[in-house]
């Protein structure tokens, strides 16, 4: 890989008793290079220090990755299996015991056996989640096709990545979440950004994104709140939230106006433009700022710059994409990149900010419910039947296509669904209207959790089997750029904990469906299989062998063997994956969000982020300096707002909406719009923001709007002194 202008070679001094392990972060997409430090006379990690060598991060790590390797030896660490006998004692951290592997599995296929045959085989569910590499993420697609037969399996992805999927399969014909690699966007011309809180959520990327500006360029920023990054940037487009569409739009409504269209590349390389051009013909910039709330001139502006500059990169992240009309708000604004042409070379392009660790990696390979290795559909029998050939078994007993993560909970409620399997995931903090999610976990006849502390979700599960965190094992994972990266094991599993693939490959042979698996005795077993299941699909990773990982610093997918070197490009071919080899413009109506304000609940809820948690927090908040800076939820309130409500900063507020209530604490900050306010939603139990979100699901990605729904704050009556 060419070296770009932030590469440095750094020497270190080295303790005598100490060695490096050259690995990368075990949280968000970025995936920084970093190297775990261990103690040779212990064999335990007892550090971390940056790779300056890495170079997508070039030395920088944000607060979660320089406290990462905390986790490893933390003394919440689930060291054994644990059954629980009292069922009455469910959705509780109590009531469990420790167990041997031999009980576990025993208690784990005599009950999974039991269900199916009393209620079929679908009776059964997986529910899985992309911190695992992409060996794992595989075979957990297999487990549940082959050692489990059943058509129920779902990952958390689909609250993340599915509506950026969504989007550019629709408009790319594949789904690649970059189109360039991230070494590029330090020299593009300007930067549009939206829904995306890079500076906390992808911190790793801001030196570039400042970059950008430093050399004259600009950074146009869509964001119903002034982050970080949309306070510097050069327009900040303070959107109503839920209104993507009608701003990209009308933002495209002027790039057409001002002859912005690359008349030559929309002809050659794209369909749909005739019918979008009349679409956007109503999305006046009148008609744009009466639905945004955004100013008619900033949106003038915003066109202006996006359509001169010589090369532009349009960036989002799930702030349009975790909307019910996620799919849509993605191929809007990917529309901006095609009619002006700037994409398909380098310095220009589209990308999302994918977001965990594998977000990517995880997506394709089978772990979602219409989805084969290699990006196979399920429902296609030419790809059923090239996997069932490396699976060894019929395509006749491939289960059929399953539902979403929302709805397997649904399945779950309607008693379809009896028997769950989660593994890397907390829904009892993560999922929408949480309500319904955990009561439909209560219910469940068995429940196995695999996690490696006790999550808010393992308290519903019947047994926890104990997991390795990600310096424990090893594997390769898929960084937001698509480039296939190797994570390598630092220290030995702790406790009787074990991979989650290793996990899968004996639980099989407890169900009589060990010929299948009982070849996969290392990571790297699985990885040889699984890079030849990939063999022939859109993301064919069958060439990126760990050596050549190694070699290259990483190896972006597609790669199709032992020559290519991988594709850090997208479409410089300008062959789009469509059978026509053209990309799709769309024409897309604005549709509101699901919720709007009334009278009842008059304002927007929106959630997300702070940069010292991850996700559902169930790992940071275990880490005291992470803690330390952000304990619990709040409510960021514009100070209008709280004048209005006559509430001040630090005071607890209740929120409710439709589905849920909760108590929070007022953050005052001119940072957000009059309209709206923010939670973050990396808590659980009674401070978990999801207990209001909404789950009305995008048709198409089935994400669930977690960014917008209605809500009502209430001033709680202060304590009479007595
Ligand atoms: N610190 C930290 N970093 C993370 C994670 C984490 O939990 N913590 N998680 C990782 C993962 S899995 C993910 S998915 C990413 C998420 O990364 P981001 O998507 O950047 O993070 P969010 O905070 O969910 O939302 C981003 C922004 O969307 C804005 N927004 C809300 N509604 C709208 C809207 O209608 N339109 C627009 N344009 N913007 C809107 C919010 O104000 C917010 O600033 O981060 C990854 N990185
Ligand atoms: N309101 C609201 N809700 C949201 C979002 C939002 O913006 N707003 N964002 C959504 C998004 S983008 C995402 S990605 C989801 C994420 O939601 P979750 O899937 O709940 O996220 P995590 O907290 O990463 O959960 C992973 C769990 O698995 C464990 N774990 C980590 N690595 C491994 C492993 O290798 N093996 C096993 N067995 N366990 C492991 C961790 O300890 C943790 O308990 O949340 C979604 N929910
Ligand atoms: S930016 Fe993401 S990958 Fe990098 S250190 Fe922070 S959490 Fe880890
Ligand atoms: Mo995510």
């Amino acid at each position: 890989m060419q070296k770009d202008k932030f590469f440095r070679e750094v020497e270190n001094v080295r303790h005598p008793n100490e060695s490096l392990v050259k690995t990368h972060c075990s949280y968000c997409g970025m995936q920084c290079g970093m190297n775990l430090r261990v103690n040779t006379s212990t064999n335990t990690i007892i550090g971390v220090e940056p790779r300056y060598d890495w170079p997508v991060t070039v030395g920088k790590m944000c607060p979660k990755g320089v406290t990462a390797y905390q986790q490893t030896n933390h003394k919440d660490r689930i060291l054994r299996p644990l059954i629980r006998d009292d069922a009455s004692l469910k959705g509780t951290k109590e009531g469990f015991r420790e167990a041997s592997w031999d009980e576990a599995y025993d208690l784990i296929a005599k009950k999974f056996v039991h269900l199916q045959k009393e209620y079929g085989k679908d009776s059964l569910s997986v529910f899985s989640g992309v911190s695992m590499t992409n060996e794992k993420c595989y075979l957990t697609g297999k487990f549940a096709r082959v050692a489990l037969g059943t058509r129920y399996i779902d990952y958390n992805g689909r609250f993340c990545m599915s509506s950026a999927a969504g989007g550019f399969l629709r408009t790319f014909g594949v789904d690649r979440g970059s189109t360039l690699p991230w070494t590029d966007i330090h020299e593009t011309d300007c930067l549009f950004i939206a829904g995306s809180n890079t500076a906390e959520c992808h911190p790793t990327s801001m030196f570039r994104v400042w970059a950008v500006q430093e050399r004259g360029g600009y950074l146009i920023v869509a964001d119903p709140r002034e982050t970080p990054i949309a306070r510097r940037a050069d327009l900040h487009l303070d959107l109503r939230p839920g209104t993507d569409l009608a701003l990209a739009n009308g933002i495209l409504h002027l790039l057409i106006q001002q002859q912005q269209v690359d008349e030559t590349f929309v002809r050659q390389h794209t369909n749909g433009f005739e019918e979008t051009k009349e679409l956007v013909g109503a999305f006046t910039p009148e008609v744009t700022s009466e639905i945004t709330g955004v100013a008619k001139e900033k949106i003038i502006r915003a066109a202006e710059i996006y359509g001169k500059a010589p090369n532009a990169i349009v960036m989002f992240a799930r702030g349009i994409e975790q909307q019910q009309k996620g799919v849509d708000n993605v191929s809007a604004y990917t529309n901006l990149a095609l009619v002006t042409g700037k994409i398909g070379r380098p310095k220009s392009g589209v990308a999302t900010f994918t977001g965990q660790g594998n977000g990517q990696g995880g997506r394709e390979h089978g772990q979602k419910s219409d989805l084969l290795p290699g990006y196979r559909k399920i429902t296609n029998p030419k790809h059923v039947e090239e996997v069932s050939a490396i699976w060894g078994i019929d395509p006749k007993d491939m289960p059929k296509e399953g539902v979403s993560a929302y709805e397997l909970f649904e399945r779950m409620d309607q008693k379809d669904i009896r028997g769950l399997y989660l593994l890397c995931s907390n829904p009892a903090v993560s999922a929408p209207n949480l309500n319904f999610v955990k009561k439909a976990l209560k219910d469940l006849d068995f429940m196995v959790c695999a996690d490696f502390y006790l999550s808010e979700s393992a308290e519903f599960a019947d047994v926890i089997l104990p997991s390795v965190t990600w310096s424990e094992d090893e594997g390769t994972c898929t960084n937001l750029e698509g480039r296939i990266i190797k994570i390598n094991k630092a220290q030995e599993p702790l406790g009787e904990a074990k991979p989650d693939w290793q996990m899968q490959v004996e639980l099989a042979e407890r169900l009589g469906k060990g010929k299948y698996f009982s070849h996969l005795k290392t990571a790297k077993d699985v990885a040889t299989e699984f890079r030849l299941a990939t063999k022939g699909g859109n993301a064919d990773y069958y060439g990126a062998t760990w050596e050549k990982i190694d070699k290259q610093d990483g190896v972006f997918w597609p790669c199709k063997d032992e020559e290519d070197t991988g594709t850090p490009y997208m479409f410089l071919d300008k062959k789009f994956y469509h059978p026509d080899g053209k990309a799709k413009i769309c024409a897309l109506p604005y549709r509101p969000p699901a919720e709007e304000p009334c009278d009842s609940y008059p304002l927007h809820l929106t959630t997300g982020r702070v940069v010292y948690h991850y996700l559902s927090g169930n790992q940071t908040r275990r880490i005291p300096f992470l803690y330390d800076m952000c304990p619990d939820p709040y409510v960021e309130l514009h100070p209008n707002t709280a004048e209005r409500y006559r509430v001040t900063h630090d005071e607890n507020v209740r929120l409710l909406t439709r589905r849920g209530a909760g108590t929070f604490k007022v953050k005052v900050t001119e940072a957000i719009r009059e309209d709206t306010i923010f939670v973050p939603y990396h808590f659980g139990h009674k401070e978990a923001i999801n207990l209001l979100t909404n789950a009305a699901l995008d048709p198409i990605s089935r994400m669930p709007e977690f960014k917008v729904c209605a809500v009502r704050m209430e001033k709680l009556e202060r304590k009479k002194v007595t």
